[in-house]
């Protein structure tokens, strides 16, 4: 094992570290971090908070560690809040860094400053494995047949296993270091977003091949009996089955850290199970009685208990830290009729919050989070204020890592907060939702700029997205479902936040 030497540490570290004794000079070993950041997953969506689909091993983490109930992704959708994860900046401080395309270019140029290059600074290895939709490739975007540039290799991932978009986004492929995997370069992917491409059928044009139907959008190319966004043609070894994602991304993680298990190793597992098309494996099809949405989540607990056994066998558990988190809120019909409203029974992914994924309102950016640390951290149900746009900072400070604050200026050092300790966490958390919406909350209180932007999602998601042409505060202590908005009595307020929030936007 790599140790580092007992006076290039700092207390607070020490603090905080496995001390080995019986050597002349006492040393300790940097813990391991993995990083668990689900997709779609929400506040009510593990057994432990509340859900009613069981999640045993997602559960047993989460009760033994600390749980978070006032946790905030930074956006209420998934590329947003990824960016601002990995980069420690709001997504919103720049154009374009809205949901990607699966053909965009990358949001995060080379040699940009990540979580990871911090961490593989700090003498970590590190990688990730899942879902990406950053965007890859330079200004022409991904060279899908060629060397993938501005890939997750060339802003601190010392290895990336991953599927480049979204599982509902063509190419329907995944990348590993910068090339596709099971490329044929005999069959050559091409991809369009804008025209049909080649002879591939689609959901548009042959409906009766599709196992499961579209109830918005995704009517292009279909690849393994499901139509998706976007054209592709070729690439026909490299395509994925659905089914096998979870196990690859879980088969991946464990190789890598097999691999890297002398040293310390940082890694994010970015699952895709919740998001459509969810279409887990076979073995879990038909077992939760919730329909497939349901199904995808008893997939996500095994990947996690899978992972869980693999560090415990290998005696890993106890240096280790796991991070959970979700990239936005839930939503049942997101474009294919899978049924996931008509089952849902009493299972309530919201746990009573307003709104969902896309929303201004909590159920969009308030996350399922927890953090397991064996023998480091007691059990524990946090109401601290957290931000994921936090990580970046926190993870330098444990590390006693500098990093730099131009490129990284919305972090904050919350790490103390993020392990349950006396801390409130951040004074406030500031959210986007659908078409840019701001919010800010205090944790006590919740206000939402009014905008002009036509409040309704363009497919039936069913979600209230909070979008109005009125100012909204509401008292999330007195009135957690936020229904009673307070903003007209009280300007003094709607004026606090308001200020705040322009600060924010402001350029820092
Ligand atoms: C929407 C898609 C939705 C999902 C979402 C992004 C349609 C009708 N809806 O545009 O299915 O892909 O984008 O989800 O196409 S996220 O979690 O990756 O942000
Ligand atoms: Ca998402």
């Amino acid at each position: 094992m790599k140790k580092w030497n007992y006076l290039l540490v700092g207390v607070g570290f020490l603090q905080s570290c496995y001390i080995q004794k019986g050597k002349k000079q006492e040393s300790v070993q940097k813990p391991n971090f993995l990083i668990i950041y689900t997709d779609d997953v929400g506040y009510g969506d593990l057994s432990s908070f509340g859900g009613k689909i069981p999640t045993p091993h997602l559960d047993f983490l989460a009760n033994n560690g600390v749980k978070h109930l006032r946790a905030y992704a930074t956006a209420a959708t998934s590329t947003p809040s990824r960016f601002s994860l990995l980069t420690g900046e709001y997504a919103w401080r720049k154009k374009g860094r809205g949901v990607v395309a699966g053909d965009a270019k990358a949001l995060i140029p080379a040699g940009r400053q990540t979580v990871a290059s911090v961490m593989k600074k700090a003498g970590y290895r590190t990688a990730i494995v899942g879902k990406w939709h950053l965007g890859l490739g330079g200004g022409d975007g991904p060279e899908w047949n060629a060397n993938i540039s501005n890939s997750p290799m060339d802003i601190g991932f010392d290895y990336n296993f991953i599927m480049p978009s979204t599982s509902d986004r063509v190419p329907i492929v995944l990348m590993e270091g910068r090339r596709i995997v099971n490329l044929d370069p005999n069959d050559p992917i091409q991809v369009s977003y804008k025209q049909k491409i080649g002879d591939w059928p689609t959901g548009r044009e042959n409906p009766e091949m599709l196992r499961l139907k579209p109830s918005h959008g995704h009517d292009m190319t279909i690849v393994n009996g499901i139509s998706r966004i976007g054209y592709q043609y070729g690439g026909k070894s490299a395509l994925f089955r659905d089914e096998d994602l979870a196990d690859q991304f879980v088969e991946k993680s464990i190789q890598f850290i097999q691999k890297n298990k002398e040293e310390s190793f940082f890694l994010m597992l970015n699952t895709n199970d919740i998001h459509v098309p969810r279409m887990p494996h076979e073995r879990f099809q038909g077992k939760s009685g919730y329909g497939l949405r349901g199904d995808a989540i008893l997939s996500l607990d095994e990947s996690v208990g899978r992972l869980t056994q693999f560090l415990k066998d290998e005696n890993l558990l106890g240096n280790t830290i796991i991070i959970f988190s979700s990239d936005n809120g839930p939503v049942l019909d997101d474009g294919y009729q899978d049924q996931a409203k008509e089952l849902l029974g009493e299972h309530n992914p919201w746990q009573g919050l307003r709104g969902g994924k896309y929303s201004s309102y909590e159920a969009g950016t308030r996350v399922p989070m927890f953090i397991y640390w064996q023998n480091h951290i007691q059990p524990k149900v946090s109401y601290n204020l957290i931000s994921q746009v936090d990580l970046l900072a926190n993870l330098a400070a444990f590390t006693h890592q500098n990093f730099d604050e131009n490129q990284s200026p919305d972090t904050q050092n919350q790490w103390e907060a993020w392990l349950g300790n006396n801390s409130t966490g951040r004074d406030y958390v500031v959210q986007e939702a659908l078409r840019l919406n701001m919010s800010l909350t205090d944790g006590r209180y919740k206000y939402i700029e009014a905008t002009e932007r036509p409040a309704k999602v363009a497919w039936e998601t069913g979600i209230e997205t909070g979008l109005s042409k009125d100012e909204q505060l509401y008292d999330l202590k007195l009135d957690p479902q936020e229904k009673n908005n307070i903003a007209l009595e009280n300007p003094a307020l709607v004026a606090k936040f308001k200020q705040i929030l322009a600060e924010e936007k402001g350029v820092k």
